[in-house]
């Protein structure tokens, strides 16, 4: 049984919990499922070792996990069902995870779409839109019917490809299972995983070896693999059970660096390449350069570049936008490199919705090796996430002041807040409190559905207010479910040049907020940036990769990312 398997288990019972249940703890215990599958989903060992190890009590160590949901894991992972789930499930016949993935669809409002209108999935609910059925619900109105159909439009679109968090633990992990086989040189995840982008169409496995049949027999009888696609001499196409696809391509050692190349693309980054090579009288393609009949490149990617008159481009950067001219004048950046984070700005703790203490947020993060945090809980208007009143924050900054003590030198905790920006662009928070804290985040969590004049205005009255040093997660999307609110990022990104306003890249998978595109446009206008978990739990630390991938995609260098800084440095830095 797969982490991920268990992981939708406990969410699907979350989500049937609140859609069908009507007592007043029912969000409280929907949550509690939320949790943990979020802790399940990003956890390194399998839960079915940890069971076969230690049974429940070893379930029972597994953060955001507690008795009632131990033994429904112990059920499932026993009989490969749970049986309150499959009750909920028998009561209303609804495609969940269809109907789940639309923004502003809540378990209540599918259930009444199911009561009135027996709208079932994804098919229904468009049917029942176009024929104008939505507007005779109660709450509903024309308007809201229209934004219906761009909200299903727009999962539509992002339909087919996954959140590249949600598959990068198991791309890795066959990585590292194909550089093991017996004769292979090298093997790697190309395509748009290794470009990090933040969606993924399918994986794409290049292995170097002198004998491909090995690799492609080993690949094809993974455990992972549902069915094979298609199969060849020297490649294999399958499909994996998590619903992605995976590519396969064995190529011998001397024409690695340009297999890697071809299979890493873009496909119009390549193009590019291929012109060149015909410009100087070369050929280009997966097994090398050639002059004539001749090999003259291939066994490493420098050397292709090279060859083309070029600098190495990083593989995040290679979208055919204006990378290949910079490599050929000697002026790729430095991009901020994986791993050169010293701290980490956006951390909540089970102070307000996070699911470990300030200390343990503390010694996670110095495990996973940086030198400080912030604290930034909610705050009061955002009751869903216990937001923090003005007292409880001081009493919060003071309690920091003496773990910080406890600590000594060897850590160190800001105190922090992440302040909900009301629907005027003012705070929940006064100026004076906050002016008692380290550092001072800022994040819309509401009114998403303002006019783009009157969003940006909000958004430059959070950046003009003395007091905020960072605008969390600026554009408000969740990836292939929300668009995010409309703001002009070019006047935003103004406005945070002029105030000395830092814009956060929010690394948490299904944000990166902002996105590859904007961290771009940040950087050419000089704007600091700082790329932070939003951890809720210390697993989550392990996003920050992906913020940083997002933050090489927007061609970031490591001045351009403040907590490369030390924590003094940093402070120094803000406004
Ligand atoms: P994805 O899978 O949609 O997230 O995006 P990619 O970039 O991984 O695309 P994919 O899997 O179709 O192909 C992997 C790489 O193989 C791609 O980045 C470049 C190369 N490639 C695929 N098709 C072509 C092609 O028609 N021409 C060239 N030059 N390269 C191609
Ligand atoms: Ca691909
Ligand atoms: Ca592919
Ligand atoms: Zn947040």
């Amino acid at each position: 049984m797969k982490n991920s398997d268990v992981a939708k288990a406990m969410r699907d019972l979350g989500f049937l919990t609140e859609m069908m249940e009507e007592d007043p703890n029912v969000q409280f215990r929907a949550r509690a499922y939320y949790r943990a599958a979020d802790t399940i989903a990003s956890l390194q060992e399998n839960v079915t070792d940890i069971y076969g190890r230690q049974g429940v009590n070893g379930l029972l160590e597994i953060p955001a996990v507690g008795k009632a949901i131990a033994s429904k894991i112990e059920e499932y992972l026993k009989g490969g069902k749970i049986q309150h789930l499959e009750e909920l499930k028998a009561k209303v016949p609804i495609d969940i995870d269809e109907l789940y993935g639309i923004e502003g669809i809540g378990p209540k409002t599918i259930k009444m779409f199911y009561d009135k209108l027996q709208i079932k999935n994804l098919a229904d609910l468009e049917k029942a839109a176009t024929e104008g059925k939505l507007k005779t619900l109660q709450g509903f109105t024309e308007k809201k019917e229209q934004d219906f159909f761009k909200r299903i439009e727009f999962f539509k679109r992002g339909k087919g490809r996954l959140i590249i968090g949600e598959v990068y633990p198991l791309v890795k992990q066959i990585e590292k299972r194909l550089q093991h086989i017996a004769g292979v040189k090298n093997a790697v995840a190309a395509g748009s995983i290794r470009r990090m982008k933040e969606t993924i169409g399918d994986i794409d496995y290049l292995v170097a070896a002198n004998d491909p049949k090995r690799v492609i027999d080993f690949f094809v009888k993974m455990p992972e693999v549902q069915e094979i696609l298609g199969m060849g001499q020297a490649k294999a196409f399958v499909k994996l059970a998590s619903g992605i696809d995976a590519d396969l391509l064995v190529v011998p050692e001397e024409s690695w660096g340009a297999a890697l190349q071809y299979f890493t693309g873009s496909k119009e980054h390549s193009v590019q390449l291929r012109k060149i090579a015909i410009s100087k009288g070369f050929r280009l393609n997966e097994w090398g350069i050639f002059k004539g009949d001749k090999r003259i490149a291939g066994a490493t990617e420098e050397e292709v570049y090279k060859t083309l008159g070029l600098q190495w481009i990083p593989p995040e950067m290679r979208e055919n936008a204006g990378e290949i001219e910079l490599g050929r004048q000697d002026k790729v950046p430095k991009l901020v490199e994986y791993g050169s984070l010293k701290g980490d700005l956006q951390v909540h703790s089970e102070n307000s919705d996070g699911t470990a203490t300030i200390e343990e947020m503390a010694r996670g993060a110095k495990a996973f090796g940086l030198d400080y945090i912030a604290i930034t809980d909610h705050t009061k208007s955002l009751k869903l996430a216990g937001g923090l009143e003005e007292q409880e924050l001081l009493e919060q900054a003071d309690k920091i002041s003496q773990l910080n003590d406890r600590l000594r030198k060897e850590f160190r905790i800001l105190s922090s807040a992440e302040v909900n920006i009301m629907k005027d662009g003012s705070l929940d928070i006064p100026n004076t409190v906050l002016d008692k804290l380290d550092i001072v985040g800022a994040a819309i969590h509401s009114h998403f559905n303002l006019p783009i004049e009157t969003q940006t205005e909000r958004l430059i009255k959070a950046a003009k207010n003395p007091s905020v040093d960072i605008l969390f997660h600026p554009t408000g999307r969740l990836i292939n479910r929300r668009a995010g609110y409309l703001v002009d990022i070019e006047k935003l990104i103004d406005v945070a040049k002029d105030t000395n306003t830092v814009l956060e890249i929010d690394a948490h998978y299904d944000r990166l907020d902002l996105k590859d595109e904007y961290v771009r446009m940040a950087v050419r206008n000089g704007v600091k940036l700082v790329i932070d978990s939003d951890a809720h739990h210390p697993i989550h630390y392990s996003f920050l990769t992906f913020g940083i991938a997002q933050a090489r995609r927007g061609w970031a260098i490591q001045s351009d990312i403040l907590n490369t800084l030390p924590a003094d440095k940093l402070l120094n830095a803000l406004k």
